[in-house]
């Protein structure tokens, strides 16, 4: 077994990994075991003649090393707020309508890919297994082939994937789909994104299902599977003894999301106040807390989220407070941690309400922070990647407000053989799928999918362009069935 060398936008703190509780944790402890290379940006905004590095910064944790590149002011504005998070984020969370695609991001993008794939090419050694992380990097595979990699390549996309409808509304999906085929596996969150990729490779770039399973696309033949992310379970459970909150004399609602748009924020915050004016009995005896950090604040769609929660939250509280009771407790702030898991622990109801989201992790977190014995209860919109796995938590439509306010009072009524049951169900889950069960169950399936599959590699770039021509070309001479 080789070293692993992992790829990502951003990348961890090896020396604080073990604290981080998600995937950090297992691709940290692989990277020790095995040995290996972690290349990222450094989160610096450098000088334009930055753009000309390929020599990144290195870091020794024993095994692993940490590498790095800084970005320039217009790599990080194009690159990273432009073409990543105006363009990517948006419409691979089904928000066409907000997408920048007129700015002409998509060049600087894929030059940062050429250039941290410049970087990482002389570091790398034949028996290495690549590991490139989500939507600010899919390029870069095929910059790694282009410079002759032969190495297995696996690429791991932690938002979801639209429809192919919105898929092909990007005005570069064709170069996204050549980028995607240059992978010899694309790990998905669910079955439904699953779904959407073929669907979209096959209409979109006309891939075709081949007898193995496999998709065959732009001359090339990769894998494309479900691996639902993991939390480190013990890092919410080991942790709970130590740290007790203060007692609250009203029953806790919690929501916890970075403040984005995807959120579905605002949907929480009516529900809650159509709860209230449905149910005046809970008036003084509930709370709802909302911590939502801020993230990319010069996105302007954030400062309208942002805006829109402050007035929501303004409104209801001005409507339904009293001098001694504050229904929302809204906290635009990150906390630590360990007292995230207190938290956790100590509210009746963890109120997760996505209008689309990849995973949530948070929902994870909230079912292995509960004490067994008397447990909360998870109420999870079902345009969460988790709810095809945590099928015991109370689903709902987040864009249906009266039925999240009804999940509200369901959840609070609960009695406790029901809460236990549906608690009991959902953490034998995310134990048998942890963390550690997420990245070996990848790794696996890279390093046996292209032992199975020798790499039919193009020549060069423009070898590979002339291919993906011609197989379009005999595609629109004779369509095929859309699936095979
Ligand atoms: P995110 O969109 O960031 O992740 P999520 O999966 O919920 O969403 O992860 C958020 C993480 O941040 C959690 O571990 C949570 O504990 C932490 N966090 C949130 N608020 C915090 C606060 N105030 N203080 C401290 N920590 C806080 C993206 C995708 C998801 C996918 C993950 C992992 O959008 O769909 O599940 O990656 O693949």
């Amino acid at each position: 077994m080789g070293r692993l060398v992992l790829i990502s936008n951003r990348v961890a703190d090896l020396s604080k990994a073990s604290q981080a509780g998600g995937m950090a944790v297992a691709l940290a402890d692989t990277l020790r075991t095995r040995g290996g290379l972690w290349l990222g940006w450094s989160g610096k905004i450098g000088e334009r003649r930055d753009e000309q590095r390929s020599d990144p910064d290195f870091t020794k944790f024993g095994n692993a090393t940490v590498a790095t590149l800084p970005l320039s002011a217009r790599e990080h504005e194009a690159y990273y707020i432009g073409y990543s998070n105006n363009v990517l984020w948006p419409v691979f969370h089904d928000r066409l309508d907000i997408a920048q695609f007129e700015a002409g991001y998509y060049q600087r993008y894929l030059e940062v890919n050429k250039r941290f794939a410049r970087a990482l090419h002389p570091l790398l050694r034949p028996d290495d297994s690549i590991w490139v992380h989500d939507y600010h990097m899919i390029p870069l595979g095929m910059e790694l082939r282009a410079l002759g990699v032969t190495n297995p390549i696996g690429f791991f996309l932690h938002i979801p994937v639209p429809p192919a409808q919105t898929f092909l509304a990007i005005p570069e999906h064709r170069e996204l789909a050549r980028g995607l085929a240059a992978y010899d596996l694309i790990g998905l969150q669910t079955k439904v994104d699953v779904g959407n990729l073929i669907d979209y490779l096959q209409d979109g770039v006309f891939g075709r299902i081949l007898q193995d399973g496999r998709i065959r696309a732009f001359d090339r033949e990769l894998s494309i599977a479900a691996f639902p992310v993991a939390i480190d379970v013990d890092a919410f459970v080991d942790s709970r003894p130590k740290h007790t909150a203060k007692k609250l004399s009203t029953t806790r609602i919690l929501g916890v999301d970075r403040l984005d748009y995807t959120k579905g924020l605002p949907q929480k915050f009516r529900a809650f106040s159509r709860f209230l004016e449905k149910y005046p009995d809970y008036h003084g005896k509930v709370l709802l807390s909302q911590i939502a950090p801020p993230t990319r604040e010069t996105v302007t769609a954030y400062a309208d989220i942002r805006h829109e929660l402050e007035t929501l939250s303004g409104r209801i509280n001005g409507r339904f407070g009293e001098l001694d009771w504050v229904p929302i407790q809204y906290i635009h702030r990150s906390t630590p941690r360990k007292l995230l898991v207190d938290v956790y622990r100590n509210s009746r109801v963890g109120f997760v309400t996505p209008l689309r989201d990849g995973m949530n992790l948070v929902a994870k977190e909230y079912v292995a922070a509960q004490d067994p014995d008397d447990p909360g209860v998870l109420i999870l919109s079902r345009f969460a990647g988790a709810a095809e796995q945590l099928q015991e938590a109370l689903i709902v439509n987040p864009y249906d407000i009266e039925e999240m306010a009804d999940a509200l009072k369901k959840a609070l009524d609960m009695d406790l053989t029901e809460r236990r049951e549906r608690h009991e169900a959902l953490l034998s889950d995310i134990r048998r799928n942890d963390t550690y069960a997420w990245c070996r169950s990848f790794l696996d399936s890279l390093e046996s999918t292209s032992r199975s599959a020798p790499l039919a590699i193009p020549t060069s770039p423009s070898e590979a362009a002339r291919r993906a021509l011609q197989e379009i070309e005999m595609a629109r001479v004779a369509p095929r069935a859309r699936h095979q």
